[in-house]
């Protein structure tokens, strides 16, 4: 693998989830490969989960990593190009990208959808530059359109969990306060669909994703029937993408209860975290044993050692 940065870079998603099964079995196996390497971690927006997986998966593989948060640490950057460099932006990235890939082996970035102009957000500019400037791997981390390394650790968890070959799997749409990016749905619809999941995706109308990442999943606008005989129930807010950016209704009647979780055959209970409790999900369900999201969390470990030890190999 040379790059990760959607479901597109993977061929064989089958063995890759035995490989992943293999590293969480003993997650220092291949401590020597990623010896005297290292990778750079870069984020324009906020994190936990994935920061620490991600260190922790190349640190693992025996790699060093160096951690920068750009906009706070770094100067700040300019993605756009053919602009006069007159405000607070002191560095352009095209010259940040060539930097950083002389010191790294493998770089990953997180830069979140701006929300405000759609088709510069999903051009995946600022990924692009990076693959184009930076001459060395790159991994998303949540970029504008997309979170692979998430959604790998979504498939793995609904395959430790699931009863039968082809579960139900009911990625809904729940009310949030703020504008948040299409990325984790876009990638979980994708990832769930190549899994050979049966996908059902409900959100009030006006909120269908973008028919390029849905791949012919079914919609489903009335939430209480998209739920009857789920396997899994995924929870995500996402803002609009025909209204780009715009948050349409904040209507507490998607909050995930138990009430709805009873339609369901006794489904697991999913997020990718971090959720805003008695907005998304109820405390009921997120503190019951059906919710698998802590589990979940975990496989962000071993989703991303997969990647990067498949992307160490390939550099050899
Ligand atoms: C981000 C999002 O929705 O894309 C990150 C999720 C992993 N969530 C928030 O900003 C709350
Ligand atoms: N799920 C996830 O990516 O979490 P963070 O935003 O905390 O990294």
């Amino acid at each position: 693998m040379k790059h990760f940065t959607s479901i597109h870079d993977v061929t064989d998603l089958n063995q890759m989830l035995k490989e992943a099964f293999e590293i969480k079995k003993d997650q220092y196996q291949f401590e020597n490969l990623g010896k005297h390497k290292t990778m750079c971690l870069l984020f324009f927006n906020s994190s936990l989960r994935t920061r620490i997986s991600t260190q922790k998966a190349a640190e693992n593989l025996g790699m060093k990593t160096i951690i920068l948060n750009i906009n706070e640490d770094g100067w700040k950057i300019e993605t756009e190009f053919g602009v006069v460099m007159d405000g607070d932006k002191a560095e352009h990235i095209k010259e940040a990208a060539g930097v950083i890939g002389r010191y790294s082996d493998i770089i990953g970035i997180r830069s979140f959808a701006g929300l405000k102009n759609r088709e510069l957000d999903y051009s995946e500019h600022v990924l692009g530059q990076f693959i184009q400037y930076a001459g060395t791997p790159i991994v998303s981390m949540e970029a504008a359109t997309g979170h692979p390394l998430q959604s790998f650790a979504d498939v793995i968890t609904i395959e430790e969990y699931k009863k039968k070959e082809h579960p139900k799997v009911v990625l809904t749409w729940a009310p949030h306060p703020k504008a948040l990016p299409q990325a984790v749905p876009n990638s979980f619809a994708e990832w769930a669909v190549a899994a050979g999941y049966e996908v059902v995706i409900t959100h009030p109308e006006g909120y269908e994703l973008d028919e390029k990442f849905t791949c012919g999943a079914k919609i489903e606008y009335n939430q209480n029937k998209a739920f009857e005989g789920a396997d899994f129930i995924y929870a995500k807010n996402w803002s609009n993408y025909k209204n780009y950016g715009q948050i349409l209704n904040m209507d507490l009647n998607w909050t995930v209860s138990a009430d709805k979780m009873k339609l369901t055959n006794q489904a697991k209970f999913m997020h990718c975290l971090p959720v805003r409790r008695n907005m998304i999900v109820t405390d009921e369900v997120i503190d019951s044993p059906d919710s698998i999201v802590i589990d979940e969390a975990e496989n962000r470990i071993y989703s991303a050692q997969t990647i990067i030890k498949r992307i160490l190999e390939n550099l050899k």
